[in-house]
């Protein structure tokens, strides 16, 4: 027999004041610990008014009392919740009598993490729950809120079903090997191959796309001194944030702004403009501008109008050498005559802006969008994390290793890759963890989740 579950208790809400404020218990001695803190307990899901007192001890506070026994609650354990005042005082005392009549504090996630170990979600129901936390816009929040009803994880088992229905296939003709595989089933397979490769891409720009509205996008301004990128920080996030000056080398420390785009979060990260120079100062904030760059998932270039025939900065073209997203961004257009191209003139690769004047920057959000990947996706159907969109990137390679495999008729090999593909999928889904990733993924939650 496997030793009982600690019981756990949290407070469910938010730190600071509030109208109500939630405790709750998970775990088998659950009602046991409600009843010596609340006299007795209601019928199951049923509220019923309490004084809450510790075992033995003097009132703490009035409030609600509900039970909600296993497996029919959000851990699949049996549950309490005590909803009573919600100030800070009242709850730490209210968790303390909990510990004193046996509970022990949860750890971050330690509530949903139970709910999947007891399989009342899987694991990409449960990183949406985080997600869904930590909406900080209407169309991140819808989405999140359909990957925890698991819409993500559907979708994942319908790229599953044709992968076990492949392998099915394929494993029989290695068991038969010495009958001659007929011509029209190798024809079949090779549709079946190619209609997996297609579903997988799908999947996979909804993952990306999906982890880049609940993650965020990392933005970099980079450019040339005096180019205008504090200016343009300053316009994209509507507030004086960053310091301008008409000096260059104004900038040193990087300063970060969230930004939000039609609901993606952009991390715009204004760095000091790039020059060799004596100044100690302005050398730090370059190599800081540099390491910046390096972790940015989309670069911002700016340019100065007025100066079109700079050459790039090294770091401009070490980032496209290295494949990184580079949206190059005129500036100061304002100051040009007007034959000068304007924003509306050229598409896609190129914006042409004044940041001081507001012109052209609703183009420059949508071209922002377009250079994150996010173009024309409409309504993102489910969030993801990068985690996610990692695996499923190996589980196409694993794909296209088979396929290729399969092509040169080594069936075998073939097999071998599908099996890896298969075991990365049930790693995203969580049907195989370890308790490494369980830790590094929990660990992340709010504690009373
Ligand atoms: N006319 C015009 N001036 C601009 C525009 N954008 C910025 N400027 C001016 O250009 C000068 C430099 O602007 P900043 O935003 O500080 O430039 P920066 O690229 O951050 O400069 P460093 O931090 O020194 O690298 C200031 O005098 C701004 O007012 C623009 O669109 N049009
Ligand atoms: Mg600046």
């Amino acid at each position: 027999m496997p030793a009982e579950p600690p019981t756990i208790a949290a407070i469910a809400t938010a730190p600071g004041r509030g109208a109500v404020g939630i405790v709750r218990l998970s775990g088998p001695a659950s009602s046991h610990i409600a009843v010596q803190l609340a006299g007795s307990l209601p019928p199951p899901r049923l509220a019923a008014l309490r004084a809450l007192r510790a075992p033995s001890g003097p009132l703490i506070d009035q409030g609600l009392c509900l039970f909600f026994p296993a497996p029919a609650s959000y851990t699949g354990e049996d549950m309490v919740e005590l909803q009573a005042h919600g100030g800070p005082a009242v709850l730490r005392e209210l968790l303390n009598a909990c510990c004193a009549a046996g509970a022990r504090q949860a750890r971050p996630g330690e509530f949903t993490e139970r709910a999947f170990l007891n399989g009342k979600l899987d694991l990409l129901q449960a990183e949406a729950v985080a997600s869904l936390i930590e909406s900080s816009s209407a169309q991140a929040a819808r989405a999140a809120a359909r990957a925890c009803a698991g819409d993500f994880s559907q979708a994942v088992a319908g790229i599953a079903q044709q992968l076990i229905a492949l392998r099915v296939r394929l494993e029989a003709e290695i068991d038969f090997a010495d009958d001659t595989p007929e011509l029209s089933a190798d024809a079949d397979t090779a549709k079946r191959f190619a209609s997996l490769r297609r579903d997988l891409q799908n999947l996979l720009a909804q993952a990306f796309a999906g982890a880049r509205l609940a993650e965020g996008v990392e933005v970099a301004i980079l450019g040339l001194p005096n180019t205008g990128k504090s200016t343009l920080l300053n316009r994209l996030c509507g507030e004086d944030r960053a310091i301008v000056t008409p000096l260059a080398g104004t900038t040193r420390d990087v300063l970060s702004v969230d930004v939000d785009v039609d609901g993606v979060m952009f991390r715009l990260a204004d760095t000091a403009g790039l020059r060799d120079t004596d100044d100690l100062i302005e050398q730090e904030g370059v190599r800081r501008a540099r390491a910046r760059a390096l972790n940015a998932d989309l670069i911002i270039h700016v340019i100065s109008a007025e100066a079109l025939q700079a050459p790039d900065p090294p770091e401009i073209l070490a980032a496209l050498a290295r494949g990184q997203s580079v949206l190059r961004v005129i500036n100061k257009i304002d100051l040009v005559d007007a034959s000068a191209p304007t924003s509306a003139a050229v598409a896609g690769a190129e914006v042409w802006i004044s940041a001081l004047l507001g012109q052209g920057i609703p183009l420059l959000r949508a071209a922002l969008l377009a250079a994150a990947g996010l173009a024309d996706i409409g309504e993102v159907p489910f969030t993801a994390r990068a985690r996610h969109v990692r695996a499923l990137e190996k589980t196409a390679q694993a794909i296209a290793e088979a396929e290729t495999q399969f092509s040169a008729a080594a069936i075998e090999l073939a097999c071998e890759h599908l099996r890896l593909a298969h075991a990365l999928l049930e790693e995203l889904t969580g049907v195989y963890t370890t308790e490494d990733l369980l830790g590094a993924i929990f660990a992340t939650f709010c504690i009373g989740k």
